[in-house]
C-alpha cells in the first residue's frame, strides 16, 4: 500500500496509525501547494481534489479522506484494536471522535495556515477553533480526573491519532495554547508514543 502524504499534514494520522499497526506503507511525498509529486508528476492525477492523505490499496484503488483511510487501515488488523467492530458501540464513539475533528477541528485551522487572509477574518476562525479547543479541552480534563489517558475508555485509537494529528498544529497556527493545560499534556502523551515519534522522524518533524 501506499501512503501519499505531505510533513505534518493531515497525512501524519494515517501514517502513524500504519506503524501503530506494523504495515507496509509506502510513503509518497506530495506538495499540497504545487500539486506535484517529488518527480515533478502531477499529483491532481492521484487525487484531483488535490490534498493528501491518499491510500492507494494493493490492487491500485485509492481512498481518500483521513476519517475514511484510518478506519481503512484499523479494519485490516483487528485484533490490535485500534477501532471497535462495526456494530458495537466504541466504534460509534470513535467515529463520533473522527467526525468531529474533521469538520468542527480540522478546516479552522485551514485559514490560519492560508497566506494573505485578512486579519478580521483569522480573527474569527481563531475565535471559533478557540470555542472547540474549550470543550475538547474539558472532555480530556474530565479524562485525566478518571485516569483515562486516551478518548475511549477501551485504549488508544484513531480517533486519538487524528485529534493529536491536528492539535499537533497548534504552535504553527499561532495558537495560543496556554488556556489547554490537559490538551498540552494529551499531545505530549500520545507524542511519547514509539509509533508517533519514528512517524515523526520519518517526516522529518521535530519532536
Ligand atoms: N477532507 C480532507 C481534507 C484533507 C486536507 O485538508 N489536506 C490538506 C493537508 S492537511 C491539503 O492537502 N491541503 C491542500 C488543499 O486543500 O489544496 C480529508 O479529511 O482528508
Amino acid at each position: 500500500m501506499k501512503l501519499y502524504y505531505s510533513p505534518g499534514a493531515c497525512s501524519l494520522a494515517p501514517h502513524l496509525i500504519g506503524l501503530e499497526l506494523g504495515l507496509a506503507l509506502e510513503l509518497v511525498f506530495a506538495s499540497p501547494r504545487s500539486k506535484k509529486l517529488k518527480d515533478g508528476s502531477d499529483f491532481l492525477a492521484i487525487n484531483p481534489k488535490g490534498q493528501v492523505p491518499v491510500l492507494e490499496l494493493d490492487d491500485g484503488e485509492r481512498i481518500t479522506e483521513v476519517a475514511v483511510i484510518l478506519q481503512v487501515l484499523a479494519d485490516l488488523s483487528p485484533g490490535a484494536s485500534l477501532l471497535a467492530p462495526h456494530g458495537e458501540r466504541a466504534r460509534l464513539r470513535a467515529l463520533e471522535w473522527l467526525s468531529f475533528t474533521a469538520t468542527e477541528l480540522h478546516k479552522s485551522y485551514g485559514p490560519l495556515f492560508k497566506p494573505g487572509i485578512d486579519p478580521a477574518t483569522q480573527a474569527y476562525a481563531r475565535s471559533l477553533l478557540a470555542g472547540k479547543l474549550a470543550w475538547v479541552e474539558g472532555e480530556i480534563a474530565r479524562r485525566d480526573a478518571a485516569g483515562q489517558p486516551w478518548l475511549l475508555p477501551q485504549g488508544f485509537s484513531v480517533a486519538d491519532a487524528y485529534l493529536y494529528n491536528v492539535l499537533s498544529w497548534n504552535p504553527m497556527a499561532g495558537v495560543d495554547d496556554q488556556p489547554y493545560p490537559a490538551l498540552r499534556a494529551y499531545v505530549a502523551r500520545v507524542q511519547a508514543r514509539p509509533a508517533v515519534g519514528a512517524a515523526r522522524r520519518a517526516e522529518g518533524l521535530k519532536d
